[in-house]
């Protein structure tokens, strides 16, 4: 296991808004995922411009991809996450992929597969979204993604769906 006391992890974090300024949103995000005791920001992606997934009675959302490196247990980053999200104002109205102030999911845990209740990782929809891809790639074009592939070989299956790089 690469997750011991002594040896950090790299750690893949998808960012996510699409309401109440998703821009400042996604900074004040970065700036809390990086002041967690225990993890330490590694690289982030461009700002991505892209077209709701899901719903489409929703505005467009901003998307980036942050590196970290970080002892913490992957269940325990993803609640560290989750408050995150919950001090950015997320309601959680139980739509699936409704609009969202603050989503952040947990991509890639080193070269874990984890399959629990509360955490799959690899993300399950990782593969398919252009919005976590692209700018996944941006920061690690030659990571291997656990149980998935090469991602510059998962990029050519995945069309940009008008997905835009801004900044
Ligand atoms: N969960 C399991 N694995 C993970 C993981 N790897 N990372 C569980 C994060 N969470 C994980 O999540 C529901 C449950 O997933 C959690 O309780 C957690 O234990 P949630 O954040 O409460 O609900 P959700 O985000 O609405 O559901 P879901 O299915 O995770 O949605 P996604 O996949 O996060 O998609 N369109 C664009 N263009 N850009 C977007 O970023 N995002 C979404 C949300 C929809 N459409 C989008 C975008
Ligand atoms: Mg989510």
């Amino acid at each position: 296991m690469k997750n011991s006391a002594t040896e950090p992890v790299t750690a893949y974090i998808g960012l996510g808004s699409n309401l109440d300024n998703p821009a400042e949103q996604i900074k004040s995000a970065r700036s809390a995922i990086a002041s967690i005791a225990g993890v330490k920001e590694l690289a982030f992606s461009s700002l991505y411009h892209s077209s709701p997934m899901g719903p489409q009675d929703q505005p467009d959302y901003l998307n980036a991809v942050m590196a970290v490196e970080t002892h913490m247990p992957p269940i325990d980053l993803l609640r560290c996450l989750q408050a995150i999200e919950n001090e950015q104002g997320r309601i959680r109205k139980g739509e699936r992929w409704g609009a969202r102030t603050l989503d952040l999911d947990l991509l890639v845990y080193s070269d874990q597969q984890i399959e629990t209740a509360e955490l799959t990782v690899p993300h399950p929809g990782l593969a398919d979204r252009a919005f976590v891809l692209y700018p996944l790639a941006e920061i690690a074009p030659h990571l291997s993604v656990a149980g998935k592939g090469n991602i510059a070989d998962l990029i050519v299956k995945c069309p940009l769906n008008g997905l835009r790089r801004l900044f």
